[in-house]
């Protein structure tokens, strides 16, 4: 467990894996289901302009990690979050309680963000990226293996098996051991 977390009402949880995994879909539903808050990173770094501009080459914000950390230290104090990301290494380690790994088969991946209008070194990029794991290992050298949790983001009924799973650890918060 973080070193913060039994101070903590209710848990944080970072939902993190490769772009098209089921990060937002599965972390929309569990703040439905828990009333936990849903912090989308992307979006954030959008709406309070936490970027040092565009990069054209990987056609994204390049994200302002200190901004970002910056802006969420109180809520995430406070604790009850559900953050939606990515990434996992600049994040400080005592914030989260629970770390979830998606993981998607390549195949079902390549679809989903062909799709989504990937195409070229972006789609193939966040497609090796799945396939080496590279979101798992980052996860693992970030925080205790111990709170990371890799799930399978296949299709919709690993959501709602994820999802359920999920609440019910959330609802048994604070761990009474
Ligand atoms: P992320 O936030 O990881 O980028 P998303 O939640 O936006 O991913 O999902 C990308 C698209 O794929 C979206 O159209 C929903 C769909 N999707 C995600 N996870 C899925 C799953 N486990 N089963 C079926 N569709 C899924």
């Amino acid at each position: 467990m973080a070193a913060d977390g039994n101070k903590r009402k209710r848990p944080n949880i970072l939902v993190t894996g490769t772009p098209g995994t089921g990060k937002t879909t599965t972390s929309s539903a569990l703040a439905e289901a828990t009333n936990l808050r849903h912090i989308n990173i992307g979006d954030l770094v959008k709406e309070k302009n936490l970027h040092d501009g565009w990069d054209d080459d990987l056609q994204c914000h390049i994200i302002n990690e200190d901004l970002v950390c910056d802006e969420l230290e109180d809520v995430m104090e406070e604790g009850g979050n559900i953050v939606d990301y990515h990434g996992c290494d600049f994040f400080p380690e005592r914030w989260f309680d629970l770390v979830v790994v998606l993981q998607t088969d390549n195949t079902v991946l390549y679809d989903r963000l062909s799709k989504r209008g990937y195409e070229g070194a972006k789609l193939s990029n966040n497609i090796e990226c799945e396939i080496f794991q590279v979101l798992l290992e980052e996860a693992k050298e970030s925080y205790s293996e111990d709170i990371v949790k890799a799930l399978k983001s296949n299709n919709i009924d690993d959501i709602t098996r994820n999802v359920s799973s999920l609440t019910d650890w959330i609802r048994s918060w604070p761990p009474t051991s």
